[in-house]
Parts: structure tokens; C-alpha cells; sequence
């Protein structure tokens, strides 16, 4: 008779992570069997398995994940389908609609009354500033964890020149680094949109060529990301969807919604848009969103907002198996 001390971990494992999931046990043994147990050895082991109080604890925690599970699940349902995409949004009805109802909006020509921006007119005007920019990101797939090694200065006009090119991934002005402290001048130009804060909007610039990807990730607070110059095209997926957080590292994700998915991811309901000079795409605290330059690209970030704006203690990725 095998006890469970001759079977490999991994298959305990297997047996119990099934069993937690609901499968049959008498075909569970029947995968024991066909991996050399005799039946009595593979019914004794299940039946181990299933009467070992350390299963029925995970059976506890297991049933409230899969509550909530359904929670998430009913809130998909009725949201599907309805992504808000408007021509014009007053403080009001962003709280409602967009704020408090935790939905992200296309706001189409949101900017449209901030003052021009064109790459000939920045060049010509700050071309000597130097500005901070991640580079040779195309050499290191998950380049997020090596942003000291990879943040180096360059003159504005050196970047536009790399605009001007082909393109590509390797060199981005991105918004953590505030470059608009570099270019004071052009903060004066950025106007209001809903919610924020107007004395202080808390505005980051992105800069970069054709071809820039920002992963899918989080942010632990929301933001405007107002489009300047050029066409992104921005995916969003919300964070009830619940498949996601088996593929997340750290704040990022390892799917790429330009990709097809197999199993549970492909079930995501992404929302996708392009986002044209002038118009705004919320993105609240917690959804995921990746977003790609269609062009050479100039952005801007809005992360101030008229009420509070920090979900620091939202980390799925700190969640993963292993970590808790
Ligand atoms: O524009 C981008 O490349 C990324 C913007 C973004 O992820 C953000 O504003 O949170």
C-alpha cells in the first residue's frame, strides 16, 4: 500500500488544488492510476487527501474567494459593454459617472482649448533643455525593474530626432519622472479637466517616439491621460476581472491584450480606444490599462484630483501564491 509519503509533493498538490476546485475524486484516481498507483493505492490516496483537515481549512478560504469571485463576476455582467466615451463632462457628472462609480470615460476634445503643442514648436523653443528619458528598454523585457540603470539625460532635440525616425521602444520621456519641472514654461498651458485639482493637477509629461509600450500594470491612484501630440491607443481592463490577477507582477501583468488569450484570460472584456490630440482617457486607481504609441507622441498625466487619491494598499501582485 502506497502512503502519501511515497507519492511526490507536486502530486499531492495536484490532488488537493483539484479537489479545492471541485473535481471529481473517482477521476482524480483514475489520473493516479494511469501514473503506475494501483486503484486501491490512488482511492486511498484521495480519500487521504480529502479527509486531511488542512484541506478542509483551504475548503474556508477557498469558499470566500469563490464568493467573491461571483461578486465580481455579477458587477461584470451588468457593466459590459458599457464604456462611456463623451463629448463633454462637467465636474458633476464625472463624480457620479466616472469617480465614485469607478468607471473609466473618453472625454473627446478635452483639451482642446489648451494652447497648441507641435514637435517643430517644442524643438525650436526648448530643443537645448535636458530632459530625463529611459533608455534601451527594448533590451530588457521587464525594463520596469531596472529604471536607475536605464535613466539617462538627453537635449529635447536629441529625443524629437529619435521621434523623426522609425520609431520603437527603446527611448521614452515617461511621466514618472517629471519632466515638466524641466520645461516649467509649458505648465502654464495645461488647462482643467474634471475633478482635478487646477492650482495644482499634479501634470507629468510622456514623450517618445512611435512604438512606445507601457505594459499592461495599475496605478495605485487615478489619472487623466490627456493626448497632445499624436495617437495612442489605450487598452483597459477592469480590475474585477478577476483572470488577471493570476498573471500579475508586481503592479504589472504579464498579458498583453494585443495577444490572444487562451483559457479564463481569454474571457477579459478589454476595452480599447484611440486617443487623438485633445482627447482624455480616465483611468481609475486599480484598472489596468496599456497603453501604445500610434506615432510619435506627446502626453500628459493628470493625477491631482479634487478629493483623495491614493489606494496604496491596493497591491493584488503582493497577493500572489507565496507571498501572502
Ligand atoms: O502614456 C503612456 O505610455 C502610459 C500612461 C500611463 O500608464 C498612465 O498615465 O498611468
Amino acid at each position: 500500500m502506497t502512503d502519501r509519503t511515497d507519492v511526490a509533493p507536486e502530486w499531492i498538490g495536484w490532488l488537493a488544488e483539484n479537489l479545492l476546485r471541485g473535481a471529481n475524486p473517482v477521476g482524480l484516481s483514475s489520473v493516479l492510476t494511469a501514473q503506475g498507483l494501483s486503484d486501491d493505492e490512488a482511492l486511498a490516496l484521495v480519500s487521504g487527501v480529502l479527509g486531511d483537515p488542512i484541506l478542509a481549512a483551504a475548503r474556508r478560504v477557498v469558499h470566500r474567494s469563490a464568493a467573491t469571485e461571483q461578486a465580481s463576476r455579477l458587477r461584470r455582467h451588468f457593466e459590459r459593454g458599457h464604456a462611456l466615451e463623451v463629448d463633454a463632462l462637467d465636474d458633476v457628472a464625472f463624480f457620479t459617472h466616472c469617480w465614485t462609480a469607478h468607471r473609466p470615460v473618453v472625454l473627446r476634445g478635452a483639451a482642446r482649448d489648451w494652447p497648441e503643442w507641435t514637435l517643430e514648436g517644442l524643438g525650436e523653443r526648448f530643443g537645448h533643455v535636458e530632459i530625463e528619458v529611459l533608455e534601451g528598454r527594448s533590451k530588457h523585457p521587464r525594463w520596469w525593474t531596472k529604471r536607475e540603470a536605464l535613466c539617462t539625460r538627453m537635449p529635447l532635440s536629441a529625443l524629437l530626432e529619435k521621434m523623426a525616425g522609425p520609431g520603437g521602444d527603446d527611448c521614452y520621456g515617461v511621466g514618472r519622472n517629471d519632466l515638466l519641472d524641466d520645461l516649467p514654461e509649458l505648465k502654464g498651458g495645461i488647462g482643467g479637466l474634471p475633478g482635478v485639482d487646477r492650482a495644482n493637477p499634479g501634470a507629468r509629461l510622456w514623450i517618445g517616439p512611435a512604438g512606445t509600450v507601457t505594459p499592461l500594470h495599475h496605478d495605485q491612484s487615478a489619472a487623466w491621460l490627456v493626448q497632445r501630440v499624436g495617437a495612442k491607443r489605450v487598452w483597459l481592463a477592469s480590475p474585477l476581472e478577476t483572470a488577471l490577477l493570476e498573471t500579475t507582477d508586481g503592479v504589472f501583468n504579464r498579458v498583453d491584450p494585443r495577444l490572444p488569450q487562451e483559457g479564463d484570460l481569454a474571457e477579459v472584456t478589454w476595452w480599447e480606444t484611440v486617443i487623438h490630440p485633445g482627447d482624455a482617457v480616465f483611468l481609475p486607481a486599480g484598472w489596468w490599462h496599456q497603453v501604445v504609441a500610434e506615432s510619435a507622441s506627446i502626453s500628459v498625466s493628470l493625477g491631482r484630483f479634487r478629493w483623495p487619491n491614493n489606494v496604496e494598499w491596493y497591491a493584488p501582485g503582493r497577493l500572489a501564491p507565496g507571498r501572502v
